[in-house]
C-alpha cells in the first residue's frame, strides 16, 4: 500500500497535543537561546522578558521579533547556539543584495530538516521506488541539498543534477526514467517548453513535481502539469528556518501544511507588529522549536500570506499557509503610491499574458517612472491583434488596478530572459543612485 505519511504520529497529531508539544519545546528553546546566545540574552533583557515568563505558546507574544538585519549584524557567528565543533554544515540565503545570511546545522538539525523534506516527498506520493531528479542549485543555496536529504531519507534514488545545461537535464530525465522532479517553477516551465519544442513528452516518466523557492501562480501550475505530465506540489521554506520543507502541499493542492512540531507560525501586521486573527493577510513570522545551532525566535520572514486552521481531508493537522502573496519589502512606492507586484501580475494574467514579466522602476528628472514588460503567449501572438491595441488595453487595466499611469511594452513570446535560479521580475533602478 502507498505510504501516506512519513511520520504519521507527528503529522496527524491532534491540535491539543500539538499545542502541548509546541509549548514544551518553546520553553526549552527560550532557555537554550537565553543561556547560549548573547544576542538573545541582551534582547530579552532589553525587552524585560525572563525565560521563566515563557510558560507556553500563549506567552510567545512577549518575546521580541528578530529581523534579517539582526542576522546580518550578527554575521558570521553571532547567532550560533552551540559550540562550533558541534556544527556540521552551513547554508546561505540566495539574496543578491546585502550580506548573505549564513545558517548553521548540528547533525540533529540536519536530520530534522531531512524529515521535513521527506514528509513533503511522501505527501506528494514519492516512495523508495521513485527516481528523484533534483535540479535546484547544490552549494550554499539550501534547495539542492535540502531536497537531497529528504529524498535519501525516503530511500528514493536521488539524482543530484543541480542547475544548468537544459540538454543534459533532459537527457538524464529520459535516460534514467526519473519519476519525480524538484526545481524552481520558472525552471520547470523552461524545461517543459524544451520538452514540448523537441517533442519529448512521450519519453518522460515523471509523475510528481516539487516546486518552490519563488512565488508561482495557479496558471503556472496548469502549464507545468500539462507540459511535464505530472502532479505538482508547492514547497515553501527559507534558509533561516533550515531550507525547503518548512511547509508543503499535500495531495489536495490547497495550501501548504506548516510542520508545526518544528515551527510556530504567526501572522502580523507588518507596519505595527500586531498579531492578526486567522484568515487575515500579513507578514509570516516563525519561531523554530527544534533547531539548536541557529535558533530563531519570532523571525520576521517579510513573506505575506494567510493561515487556514480548518481540517484538511488528507488528515494532516499542521495549519495550512496560502501561497506567498507578496513580500512586505517588495512593496514599491511609485509616485507616492503603494504598488505590489502581485497586483500587476493579476492584471497580466487576466489579460492572458505569460507568467514572465518585468517591472522596471526608474527616476527621471526627479519623477518616478514605472514600466511593465509583458510577454505574449504563443497563442496571443497567433491572434495577430495589433500591438498598440494590446498596449492600450494593458495601460487601462493597470491604471484601474493601481491608480497610476504605467508605461507598457508588449514583448514577443519567450523573449524575457529565463533564469535557472529564481526569476528576476522587479528592477528598481532608483536604488542605483542612492535609493528612493
Ligand atoms: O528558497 C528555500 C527553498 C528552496 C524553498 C527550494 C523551496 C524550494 P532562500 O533562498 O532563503 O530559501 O529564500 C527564501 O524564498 O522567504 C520566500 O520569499 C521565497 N520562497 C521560498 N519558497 C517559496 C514558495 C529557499 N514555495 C525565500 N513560494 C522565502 C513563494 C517562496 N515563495
Amino acid at each position: 500500500m502507498e505510504q501516506r505519511y512519513f511520520q504519521p504520529d507527528l503529522e496527524t497529531m491532534p491540535r491539543e497535543e500539538l499545542t502541548k508539544l509546541q509549548s514544551k519545546r518553546l520553553v526549552e528553546q527560550v532557555h537554550h537561546v537565553y543561556n547560549n546566545v548573547k544576542f538573545y540574552h541582551d534582547r530579552m533583557d532589553e525587552a524585560g522578558v525572563n525565560p521563566e515568563d515563557i510558560r507556553g505558546i500563549e506567552d510567545l507574544h512577549l518575546l521580541p521579533f528578530i529581523t534579517k538585519t539582526d542576522l546580518r549584524d550578527q554575521y558570521p557567528f553571532g547567532m550560533l547556539g552551540v559550540p562550533l565543533k558541534d556544527v556540521v554544515r552551513l547554508q546561505a540565503t540566495s539574496g543578491t543584495t546585502g550580506k548573505r545570511v549564513v545558517a548553521y546545522y548540528t547533525k540533529e538539525d540536519l536530520s530534522n530538516w531531512e524529515d521535513c523534506t521527506a514528509r513533503a516527498f511522501v505527501a506528494g506520493g514519492v516512495s523508495n521506488e521513485d527516481i528523484v531528479h533534483i535540479c535546484f542549485g547544490y552549494g550554499l543555496f539550501s534547495g539542492g541539498l535540502g531536497y537531497h536529504g529528504g529524498a535519501h531519507k525516503v530511500g528514493a534514488l536521488t539524482m543530484p543534477m543541480s542547475t544548468g545545461n537544459t540538454d543534459r537535464q533532459l537527457q538524464f530525465l529520459i535516460d534514467m526514467g526519473a519519476t519525480a522532479i524538484c526545481c524552481t517553477p520558472s525552471y520547470a516551465i523552461t524545461l517543459g517548453e524544451a520538452v514540448r519544442d523537441r517533442g519529448l513528452k512521450d519519453q518522460l516518466k515523471l509523475r510528481h513535481g516539487f516546486f518552490g523557492a519563488e512565488p508561482w501562480t495557479e496558471e503556472m501550475r496548469k502549464d507545468i502539469e500539462s507540459l511535464l505530465g505530472l502532479k505538482s506540489h508547492d514547497v515553501y521554506g527559507l534558509t533561516e528556518m533550515s531550507g525547503p520543507g518548512v511547509s508543503f502541499e499535500c495531495e489536495e493542492q490547497n495550501g501548504m501544511h506548516i510542520q508545526e512540531d518544528h515551527y510556530i507560525p504567526e501572522i502580523i501586521n507588518p507596519a505595527t507588529g500586531e498579531v492578526l486573527p486567522e484568515g487575515q493577510v500579513g507578514e509570516l513570522v516563525f519561531t523554530v522549536l527544534t533547531k539548536k545551532a541557529f535558533p530563531l525566535i519570532r523571525y520576521r520572514t517579510r513573506d505575506l500570506c494567510k493561515l487556514d486552521y480548518s481540517p484538511c481531508p488528507c488528515g494532516r493537522t499542521g495549519v495550512r499557509m496560502s501561497k506567498v502573496l507578496g513580500r512586505a519589502d517588495d512593496m514599491l512606492i511609485v509616485k507616492g503610491v503603494n504598488v505590489f507586484p502581485s497586483q500587476i501580475e493579476s492584471v497580466l494574467i487576466d489579460q492572458g499574458y505569460s507568467d514572465y514579466y518585468q517591472i522596471v522602476v526608474d527616476r527621471l528628472n526627479s519623477k518616478d517612472t514605472i514600466e511593465v514588460i509583458a510577454e505574449m503567449t504563443p497563442a496571443q501572438a497567433a491572434q495577430g491583434k495589433p500591438l498598440q491595441v494590446r498596449q492600450a488595453e494593458l495601460v487601462i487595466g493597470l491604471q484601474n488596478m493601481l491608480g497610476i499611469k504605467v508605461n507598457v511594452k508588449v514583448a514577443e513570446p519567450e523573449t524575457i530572459p529565463r533564469s535557472e535560479g529564481k526569476a528576476v521580475r522587479i528592477i528598481d533602478k532608483r536604488k542605483l543612485y542612492g535609493g528612493v
